[in-house]
């Protein structure tokens, strides 16, 4: 089944397509922006980003590990159908519920949409409802976008209706329309904006984060890449100013993920429109840093 919806990238994160016996954490690229409402390319991330991971080293100061002998496990990507969100979630929601059997994963997007394909696998494979940590310069709470469901500006409603929206939280967002702000608090999501996030001390918004997760069996953190402030990542589909520092945002992730974070994504970086591919090279940081923190973790829970 998994072979029919996977296909081989020509570029293989760190170069090394890596081993399941050794590392807990699989990869899955998935190519598909076609629900981008400004500027499309985030079809290219997953084969940027692995580019990038090329000239990066492997070994994790906040780990204290490197993946030189552990990689994660590059899956490829998933087949996507171009133009079609609906066909494409479903192929992302096969695969999601069939690797999440025993591995943990994290998905390279594509744009954001794509995480309620991840979150419906999920849901099938766990039978139960995550919690789900959104880091993301926008609410994306919106019933619809011009009347159409599956688009990238309504993916935190969508998944809402997944898991429900008293176990999501989402922080860092800065770009919002009045009407799902308030629908959004109606709803009882969790939310620390950029500028309430920004004047908390790290360990203040861990306790929050964690005090929220606490709640749950299991978690999963999907980042959008425009959380970071455009300074460090211009190659977004949808830049948001007054975004985070990269280093916070890495620090907040690896500390948040223990043993039951199932997986994760990595979403709406565009190659098409960053200038020296620095926001490619900080999405290849991003996950190593998020490698080595599971590798750390589920190492020690043996
Ligand atoms: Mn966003």
């Amino acid at each position: 089944m998994l072979e029919l919806y996977l296909i081989n990238d020509p570029y293989v994160f760190l170069g090394v397509r890596g081993d399941r016996g050794r590392n807990p954490l699989s990869l899955v690229g998935v190519p598909f922006d076609s629900t981008n409402s400004f500027r499309s390319g985030s079809r290219f991330a997953p084969m940027h980003i692995r580019l990038a991971s090329h000239s990066l080293e492997t070994y994790s100061f906040r780990s204290g590990l490197s993946l030189e002998e552990n990689p994660p496990v590059d899956e490829g990507d998933v087949a996507v159908v171009h133009g079609s969100a609906e066909a494409t979630l479903r192929n992302v929601s096969v695969v999601a519920e069939e690797i999440f059997r025993g591995r943990r994963v994290g998905f390279i997007g594509g744009d954001h949409i794509i995480t309620y394909g991840v979150v419906e696998g999920l849901v099938k494979a766990l039978g139960k409802t995550p919690c789900v940590l959104v880091l993301d310069a926008h609410l994306d709470f919106r019933p619809d976008y011009l009347g159409f469901k599956y688009s990238h500006a309504c993916v935190t409603r969508r998944v809402s209706e997944l898991v429900g929206a008293r176990n999501i939280m989402v922080l860092g967002f800065r770009a919002v329309d009045a009407g799902e702000l308030r629908e959004a608090r109606g709803a009882g999501l969790n939310m620390i904006n950029s500028y309430e996030l920004q004047k908390m001390t790290l360990r203040e918004t861990l306790n929050k984060v964690r005090d929220f997760l606490s709640t749950c069996s299991h978690a999963y953190v999907s980042l959008d890449a425009d959380v970071i402030d455009p300074a460090y990542a211009p190659g977004v589909a949808t830049p948001e100013p007054e975004g985070l520092q990269p280093t916070v945002v890495i620090d907040l992730i690896t500390d948040v993920i223990d043993k039951k974070t199932t997986g994760f994504d990595l979403v709406e970086v565009n190659p098409l429109v960053d200038p020296g591919n620095v926001t490619s090279f900080l999405a290849a940081k991003i996950l190593i840093e998020i490698s080595a923190r599971f590798l750390g973790v589920l190492k020690t829970q043996k």
